[in-house]
């Protein structure tokens, strides 16, 4: 991709390069909302971020596809689309060049920036698709050729020294996004609730009432629990990171799980549906049930309202959008916890 003069190989290749790049985007931007854990969460951040600054890297090529082209279908071809596509695309990197850069502070009308990051990125997959699809550029039996993939590799090579360029200069300059978590995230308010964000996943809000009691159904038989009887001295200390950016160190007070299950006659690969007073669930493997909490406390204060009172989900390892706020019932399932929405509908 990088070898030779540009108006001799731009053209099937650079769309192509652009399409590949773009699906990598994508289908690593969902997966980063997916991993919690640090590792995973790194190696898919970084080819995220190559990915989609690799891009750039493309931009002289396709500038020469796009003068061609106009040349060409002048008045027969509506370029609407396309435009759109580049505006959108535009858009989605500069977002996700500025969170990285800057952290989930900044917002654009009340909406925070990943979030905008996002939307584009939706977008940009529609109005990808609607190009793409018209533009009949195939894969040719040459692309996988000694040669074809050299070309690939020379833009793998170089859109990972970009990001790794960004990396750097992060670095070199102290910007906030130097110190960010491996998911992307930025610290906000560890060992300090108060200074934590309060935030809702995009279909919820913070109830009026949550209630006093926890509904518990295992085995069969349903037992009503008060929250207070729900703080038995079990601690964890865990990271809580949301896909809106953040992430926050706490110590968490409550009942593990498998301590309050015990002896209530479980299946044995069944699962556990945590459900918020707000219709907000989410379906945990059991397997799990000795590492999650159900919190009461934190940071050795009864949790505000904002922060799940009387009783929230603590789900070590896992992104935010699971530590279920203001619990209402605990529900032990047959069914599998993955036959459920990957990302929270309700
Ligand atoms: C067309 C698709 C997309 C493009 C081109 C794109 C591009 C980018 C770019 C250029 C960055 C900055 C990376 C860096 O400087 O290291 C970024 C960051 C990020 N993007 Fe995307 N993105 C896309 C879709 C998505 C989607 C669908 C999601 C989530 C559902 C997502 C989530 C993120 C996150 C969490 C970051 C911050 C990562 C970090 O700080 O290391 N992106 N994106
Ligand atoms: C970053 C993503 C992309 C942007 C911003 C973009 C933008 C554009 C623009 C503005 C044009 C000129 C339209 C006109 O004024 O006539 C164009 C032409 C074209 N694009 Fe893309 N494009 C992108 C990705 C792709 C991909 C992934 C493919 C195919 C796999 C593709 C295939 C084509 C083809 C074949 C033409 C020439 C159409 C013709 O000559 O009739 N593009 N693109
Ligand atoms: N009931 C309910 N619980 C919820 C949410 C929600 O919208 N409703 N949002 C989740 C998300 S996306 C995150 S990041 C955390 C945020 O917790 P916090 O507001 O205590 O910081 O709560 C999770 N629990
Ligand atoms: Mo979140």
């Amino acid at each position: 991709m990088l070898r030779g003069a540009l108006p001799a190989r731009a053209g099937r290749r650079t769309n192509l390069g652009l399409l590949v790049l773009l699906l990598v985007a994508g289908g690593t931007g969902v997966l980063a909302f997916g991993v919690g854990t640090p590792l995973p969460s790194r190696l898919v951040a970084a080819a995220h971020g190559a990915a989609g600054l690799g891009l750039l890297l493309l931009v002289p090529w396709k500038a020469v596809v796009v003068r061609r082209s106009r040349a060409r279908t002048r008045g027969r071809r509506d370029p609407t689309a396309a435009w759109g596509l580049a505006v959108l695309v535009g858009l989605t990197v500069v977002t996700g060049l500025l969170h990285t850069v800057a952290g989930p502070g900044l917002a654009v009308g009340g909406v925070a920036l990943l979030q905008v990051h996002v939307a584009t990125a939706v977008g940009t997959a529609v109005l990808l698709a609607v190009h793409a699809v018209g533009s009949r550029q195939r894969p040719r039996r040459g692309d996988a050729s000694r040669r074809g993939l050299l070309r690939a590799g020379d833009l793998a090579v170089a859109a990972a020294a970009l990001w790794g360029a960004v990396e750097g200069g992060l670095r070199l300059t102290g910007a906030p996004g130097a110190r960010r978590r491996g998911t992307g995230s930025h610290e906000r308010g560890s060992g300090d609730p108060a200074a934590m964000p309060v935030t809702q996943w995009f279909t919820d809000a913070v109830p009026d009432d949550a209630g006093g009691t926890v509904e518990l159904v295992a085995g069969g038989r349903t037992t009503r629990l008060r929250a207070a009887d729900l703080d038995r001295g079990d601690t964890v200390t865990a990271v809580l990171d949301c896909t809106g950016g953040w992430y926050a160190t706490q110590e968490w007070r409550g009942v593990r799980l498998d301590r309050l299950l015990a002896g209530a006659g479980l299946p044995e690969d069944g699962s556990v549906d945590v459900v918020s007073v707000t219709g907000y669930r989410r379906r945990l493997p059991l397997a799990d049930a000795g590492a999650l909490l159900l919190a009461t406390h934190c940071a050795g204060r009864p949790l505000s309202a904002g922060h799940g009172a009387p009783v929230r989900l603590v789900a070590p390892g896992r992104r935010g959008y699971w530590w279920v706020k203001w619990v209402r019932r605990v529900e032990v399932v047959d069914a599998p916890w993955w036959l459920q929405p990957p990302f929270p509908l309700t």
